[in-house]
């Protein structure tokens, strides 16, 4: 049975995110063409479904953790697009204040827990963020999006497992795109019906047609819903397709041209225009004016991003993390502010006890800045 549509005001939302979505990374790629943005870029184009269906299924109070593939994410939980695009331009307006760049998104404030470079290395997190969600005795979910790819991991398995024996709140929502890099499904994962891959350490699977935002939106309300009530671990797999190549580098060999026309053919954006034209919840010129909005937008943000400055040489060593015998005991220590560490002891056990004096301070100083609503 087809899932039924949302509210008129809603499914308007979710075309418009979903086009600003792919409006805003076709941008991105073209800016990284022309060098405006360094390091690697990778686009979520033709997957605008699966994020905008699952992160509407969530509170604004419940968390999402994805990938490096994670402009969309960002920009689903409402960081203003200005500040994605200035975050891969490299500019301090950058949500990062341009030092994660495409691959490290952030948002506290609106509880998008990144953006990860590391292949399955957002799963145990999400572990953490719901475990403290359950200790703070709160009814919040955690959804973690990763790829096909990532479900080969390690990290896989053991927080599945983890999350199942302690009743965690995670929606783990696997973004079946087709391919771990140049690599097929296929050819990377001995089972290919990712649904059921969690079924041995205790996490029921379920799967939406992650081409269809209503289905995706239904499938992943469901096992928010399931997760909130019951406290135990659910996958989702939602099947979709990368339009686009892995990062801008990618000579796509290992497909043919065929196979992504027939996916193309199936865009998620346009389908769900077209059904709204046939409800009658729009009409053409309604349409082209959320496209043409989402162009504005992007345009503005690009604007932004350009004349926003590069971070000052000197801010380079403010908010690293560091706790090292080589590196003078500094422990999240702001290096431009004229500060002294203790001279190291022998052991290093100077330089813990000073750090362990310094994490309630750097978490105040976080929380009085409004960096978490909670
Ligand atoms: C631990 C680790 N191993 C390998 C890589 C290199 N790598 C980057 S992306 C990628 C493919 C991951 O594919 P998938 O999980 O399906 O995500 P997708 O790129 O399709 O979104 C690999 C192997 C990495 N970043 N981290
Ligand atoms: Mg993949």
């Amino acid at each position: 049975m087809a899932p039924s549509l949302p509210d008129p005001d809603d499914a308007r939302e979710w075309l418009a995110t979903m086009t600003l979505i792919r409006r805003f990374e076709e941008r991105a790629g073209e800016m990284y063409a022309r060098a405006r943005i360094g390091g690697f870029l990778h686009l979520s184009i033709g997957e605008e479904a699966t994020i905008v269906g699952s992160a509407r299924a969530l509170r604004s109070d419940d968390y999402l953790i994805s990938t490096y593939r994670s402009h969309g994410h960002a920009l689903v939980r409402g960081t203003p697009s200005e500040n994605v695009m200035a975050e891969l331009f490299g500019r301090v307006d950058g949500c990062c204040k341009g030092r994660g760049g495409s691959m490290h998104m952030f948002d506290l404030a609106r509880r998008f827990m990144g953006g990860y470079g590391i292949v399955g290395g957002n799963l145990p997190i999400a572990a953490g963020i719901a475990l403290a969600s359950d200790q703070r005795g709160t009814d919040e979910v955690t959804l973690c999006t990763f790829g096909d790819g990532a479900s080969n991991q390690g990290t896989f398995g053991e927080t599945l497992n983890l999350a199942a024996l302690w009743r965690l709140p995670v929606v783990f929502m696997v973004t079946n795109n087709q391919f771990g890099m140049g690599t097929a499904l296929r050819r990377h994962s001995a089972v290919t019906d990712l649904r059921r891959k969690g079924e041995s350490l205790g996490v029921p699977g379920m799967r939406c047609d992650g081409m269809d935002v209503c289905d995706t939106h239904a499938v992943v309300s469901q096992a928010v819903r399931q997760v909130r009530e019951e406290r135990r671990p659910v996958l989702v797999e939602a099947v979709t397709y990368r339009f686009r190549g892995h990062s801008m580098a990618d000579p796509e060999q290992y497909r043919t041209k065929e196979e992504v026309a027939e996916w193309r053919a199936r865009d998620p954006i346009p389908a769900f225009g077209e059904l709204l034209e046939r409800e009658g919840i729009l009409d053409e010129e309604q349409r082209a004016l959320i496209d043409a909005r989402a162009a504005e937008r992007v345009e503005a943000a690009v604007g932004f991003a350009e004349n926003s400055p590069f971070p000052a040489p000197e801010s380079l060593y403010d908010d690293v993390y560091v706790l090292d015998q080589e590196v003078r005991g500094a422990y999240s220590v702001r290096t431009t502010s004229p500060q002294t560490p203790p001279a190291p002891s022998q052991d290093g056990t100077e330089e813990i006890a000073r750090g362990a004096q310094e994490i309630p301070q750097q978490m105040t100083t976080a929380l009085e800045a409004g960096e978490d609503a909670s």
